[in-house]
């Protein structure tokens, strides 16, 4: 086994042929990763990626390989999955107006050159779900907007085109099985590669609060922020704490942890209707 990559709350090995990705307990807030953990994050969110793989798969091919076939030090945190040929864009779809899309759309009236109706607020519902992709940043850097041409320009327009589909028809899913359970999924992130027989196949996590935006429907309020279902306890207590959102952070109090950690179990518990063990 070889660490061939570490995110700001997730590592890469290879083993063999396989990745295996594996997934901390760390939590960011304003890109600044904590330094207390939140107990069982690490699995619940995989446990949580690993429940929509299964329910995607008559949508689209995916990387995994097994979710228990990994290192014991990793355990319910890890995936093993296939290596793939990666797409060089996050493919993001968007059903409401947040983060950077809200920056673009109050710059320009579009996303990644999709035109949008005059008057949207922050936390407005778009009246169809958008395809937004965005190209990779090497080494840390903000993505940075791509258009649909863009992505043709670079893996052609069948390509280009599946990817699209498959991106809004994988959110469409996942945002009305939440929406069903009281969370809004406003966005998420999806990453596609290539496997060895040129199969497009859907990679990475799925539909987690760290690949999408998950908010409580009960409190969404158009034209102000919206809370955020996982970590709007940890962003309430650090704004509170007088902290200039730069590292070093602040320890988190055990009853924003634990606050915390309740939500991490709620949405996993809310969207896939299995309890959740520990
Ligand atoms: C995913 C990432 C991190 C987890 C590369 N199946 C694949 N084949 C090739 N590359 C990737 C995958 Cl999933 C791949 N990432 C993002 C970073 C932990 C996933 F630190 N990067």
């Amino acid at each position: 086994m070889q660490h061939v990559y570490s995110g700001k709350v997730r590592e890469i090995y290879t083993d063999g042929d396989d990745l295996l990705l594996v997934a901390s307990d760390r939590v960011s807030v304003y890109d600044v990763v904590l330094p207390t953990p939140i107990p069982d994050k690490g699995a619940l969110l995989t446990q949580l990626s690993v429940w929509w793989f299964g329910q995607l798969a008559d949508i689209v091919p995916n990387h995994l390989i097994s979710a228990t076939d990994v290192p014991a030090e990793f355990e319910g945190r890890a995936i093993r999955c296939r290596r793939l040929e990666m797409v060089p864009f996050e493919c993001i779809a968007r059903g409401y107006l947040a983060g950077s899309g809200l920056k673009e759309y109050q710059a320009t009236g579009a996303i990644s050159g999709v035109p949008l109706p005059r008057g949207l607020v922050e936390g407005s519902r778009l009246d169809e779900p958008i395809f937004t992709p965005t190209t990779k940043v090497s080494d840390g850097g903000h993505d940075a907007p791509a258009t649909f041409d863009d992505v043709v320009a670079a893996v052609g327009l069948s390509t280009a085109t599946r990817l699209r589909d498959l991106t809004l028809e994988v959110y469409r899913r996942g945002a009305e099985r939440a929406a069903a359970n009281g969370i809004i999924v406003a966005d998420t992130k999806l990453e596609f590669g290539m496997d060895s027989d040129g199969v497009l196949t859907l990679a990475d996590e799925v539909l987690t609060p760290d690949s999408s935006r998950f908010w409580p429907a009960a409190d969404w309020t158009p034209g102000r922020a919206q809370h955020a279902y996982d970590k709007q306890f940890v962003r309430d207590w650090a704004a509170g704490t007088g902290w200039d959102k730069t590292p070093p952070a602040p320890q988190i109090p055990p009853d924003v942890v634990d606050a915390t950690h309740a939500r991490y179990v709620d949405a996993y518990e809310k969207i896939t209707g299995l309890p959740w063990r520990d």
